[in-house]
């Protein structure tokens, strides 16, 4: 697939006249990277610093992940460094691996990151590295590959960063994408009619990057990737200080114990409701639909003492059933009216999870700092931390995710639905996310997933407009996962490990995955491949067999009607 090395520019002709990189230390050098640098004003305002450049060979690095297979891979690690004109002090990174000359397949990868940080070190770079891609990933700016977003967004209490925002939210992204497909083209002397695939990977607040990509840039990307987007992000951040909002309501805080005793037996009534018992929840529609949690009061629990936490044992009270049933029923207002949808049931209760107070020997309210951190930074834009949520009600939430939603509606809100010139561009998205997160709710994934078919389709009935996305934008959800990972508590499910590969066969060959492939990745059973359900279609296995079925019933259990909210919430 590689073509012929052409010099692209005459620095570059110069520099290379002697001989045509071929091996990875060959390409691997400050002159070569040098020369192929994009020229600056390659985009407008931005200067690219060319003696910033440093180039490292790393060769036979051994690499595991949930996200692609193992490998041993080599590859040049080049960085170098851009800054926007006009903003004092700017200083924006980029890295990038490049596999040999001989590995290299005219693919880019980008890859995002998770919680507020915009990249994640070296762990997502070889899932590209390992298919002939050259993967970059970009420190937006905010000081270091490893310094997070939130480090940079409060310049003073009362003002934001704006830069820091808009680039967290998409532009450091396009920039990357920008930047590292042209230096890509002219390191490995593609010609302007050497077709360079592109693609994205990334899961979580990663997830979220990909999506900001898409909806506004169609020729971005031939294929992204993107797995439980924090996406919605007024909603899905301040979601994460509900539960705890719910303890105060009812003046009830369960131990850890007491909530994982929920949902473990959860766990062993719904498993074998997708028609095969093997400890793992492929339907928790069904679960949400048919079992009532109120069955689990009285059992007994008991966990073993750990660090900082006592032994503890008792029978599941009626509060903690109460307690977790209103987690699970999402937010009402004080009218009654739906704010928003909660996690799956089997989903573990962590943002409910409260602490031991050893003085008074009793379990206390534990501030979920994933969400108390947006009100902090991005609410009231004094902190990074949420002390206190005395005075915070129901209402309170509701107030907090329509303002967040109206301030940060073109930065992080990011579930802008028409992807029309994504689509016309040819573009495929793999959307993925685990049945059982306890971080975004799985219906998140689903309700954007409807909300892309109803506006870009809005004249065709349900199915026809379902095949019509389903030809180019797909969505599974992975029985038994939790959020961007595997699930301990649901060993046997499996996990989307080759999604890359899949998405090349997609995009290069033609080759539509019908069900996504996963492996089980652990316990009694790893190594299994397994098959994932494309969304409407739901799993059932019978007699050891997996069919993916429609059920309207399961279908509808995933809608709600925020009516709470006085805007459309896609
Ligand atoms: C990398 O592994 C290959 C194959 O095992 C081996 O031939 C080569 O010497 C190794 N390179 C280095 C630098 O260790
Ligand atoms: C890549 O290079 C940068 C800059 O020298 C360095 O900070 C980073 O640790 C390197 N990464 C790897 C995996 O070698
Ligand atoms: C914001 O105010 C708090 C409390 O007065 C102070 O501790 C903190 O340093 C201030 N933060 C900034 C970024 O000015
Ligand atoms: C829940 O199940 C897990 C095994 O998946 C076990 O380790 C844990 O102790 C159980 N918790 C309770 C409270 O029974
Ligand atoms: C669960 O069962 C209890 C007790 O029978 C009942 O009060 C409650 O309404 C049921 N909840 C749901 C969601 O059906
Ligand atoms: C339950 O905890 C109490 C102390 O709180 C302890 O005495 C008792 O042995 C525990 N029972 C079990 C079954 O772990
Ligand atoms: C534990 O409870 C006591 C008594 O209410 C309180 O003074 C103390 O601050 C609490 N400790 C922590 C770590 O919250
Ligand atoms: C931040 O602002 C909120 C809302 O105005 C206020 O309640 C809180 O005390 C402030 N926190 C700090 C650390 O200044
Ligand atoms: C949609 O297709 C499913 C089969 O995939 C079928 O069972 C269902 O009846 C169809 N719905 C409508 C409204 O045609
Ligand atoms: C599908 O997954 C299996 C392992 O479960 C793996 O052996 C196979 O190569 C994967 N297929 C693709 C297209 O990557
Ligand atoms: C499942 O297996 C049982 C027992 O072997 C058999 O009676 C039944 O017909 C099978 N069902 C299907 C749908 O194949
Ligand atoms: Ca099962």
């Amino acid at each position: 697939m590689r073509s012929i090395w052409v010099p692209l520019t005459a620095a570059l002709a110069a520099l290379t006249d002697a001989a045509t990189p071929s091996t990875l230390a060959e390409l691997c050098t400050n002159s070569i990277a040098k020369a192929a640098l994009p020229p600056s004003e390659f985009i407008q305002g931005i200067t690219i610093d060319s003696d910033s450049v440093t180039t490292d060979v790393v060769t036979n690095s051994s690499v595991s992940s949930d996200f692609y297979p193992s490998a041993t891979i080599s590859y040049c690690n080049v960085t170098f460094a851009y800054s926007h004109d006009g903003i004092d002090g700017d200083q924006v990174l980029l890295e990038i691996w490049l596999p040999a000359p001989s590995d290299f397949q005219n693919r880019w990868l980008s890859t995002g990151g998770g919680g507020y940080a915009i990249n994640s070190g070296d762990q997502s770079l070889p899932g590209g590295v390992m298919y002939g891609a050259a993967s970059g990933m970009t420190d937006g700016g905010f000081g270091g590959f490893s310094n997070n977003a939130d480090t940079a967004m409060l310049l003073a209490n009362g003002t934001l960063n704006y830069e820091t925002l808009y680039m967290f939210a998409y532009k450091a992204h396009r920039e990357l994408s920008l930047l590292g497909k042209a230096f890509t083209r002219n390191i490995y002397g593609l010609s302007d009619s050497d077709k360079l695939y592109a693609y994205y990977q990334g899961c979580s607040e990663g997830g979220r990057e990909g999506w900001s990509q898409v909806q506004r840039y169609g020729d971005e990307w031939d294929g992204a990737i993107i797995g439980a987007p924090a996406f919605r992000w007024s909603f899905q951040q301040t979601q994460h200080l509900y539960s705890n909002v719910v303890e105060k309501t009812l003046n009830y805080y369960p131990s850890p114990c007491e909530l994982d005793k929920i949902v473990n037996e959860t766990i062993l009534a719904c498993d074998p409701m997708d028609g095969k018992t093997d400890g793992v929840v492929a339907r928790t529609d069904l679960c949400l639909l048919d079992f009532n949690i109120t069955s689990i009061e009285g059992q007994s629990y008991a966990c073993a003492a750990s660090r900082g936490t006592p032994a503890q044992n008792g029978t599941v009270s009626a509060q903690a059933i109460q307690v977790a049933q209103t987690i699970l029923n999402g937010l009402h207002d004080s009218d009654g009216r739906r704010v928003y949808f909660s996690y799956q049931p089997t989903a573990a209760f962590d943002d409910a999870e409260t602490q031991y107070n050893a003085t008074t020997g009793t379990w206390e309210l534990d501030i979920d700092q994933l969400g108390g951190e947006y009100i902090a930074l991005l609410v009231h834009k004094n902190g990074t931390t949420l002390d206190s949520l005395d005075g915070v009600t129901y209402d309170t939430l509701k107030d907090w995710m329509i303002a967040g939603m109206q301030e940060y509606f073109s930065t992080l809100q990011t579930t802008w639905p028409d992807l029309t010139p994504f689509h016309n561009n040819g573009g495929k998205v793999i959307h993925y996310h685990g049945d059982a997160d306890f971080s975004i709710p799985t219906a998140a994934s689903i309700r954007f997933w409807e909300s892309v078919r109803t506006i870009m389709y809005p004249n065709q009935d349900y199915n026809a407009s379902a095949d019509a996305l389903n030809d180019w934008y797909r969505l599974y959800t992975i029985p038994g996962a939790g959020h961007c990972a595997p699930n301990d508590a649901m060993p046997n499910g499996p996990f989307p490990q080759t999604n890359l590969a899949v998405m090349i066969d997609w995009v290069e060959n033609g080759v539509t995955p019908t069900t996504l492939n996963a492996t089980v990745l652990q316990g009694e059973h790893e190594g299994e491949n397994q098959q994932l359900c494309a969304w409407p279609l739901r799993p059932l296995w019978t007699n050891d067999t997996m069919e993916c079925v429609y059920d309207q019933r399961s279908i509808d259990s995933w809608h709600y009607d925020l009516d709470a909210v006085p805007m459309p919430v896609y």
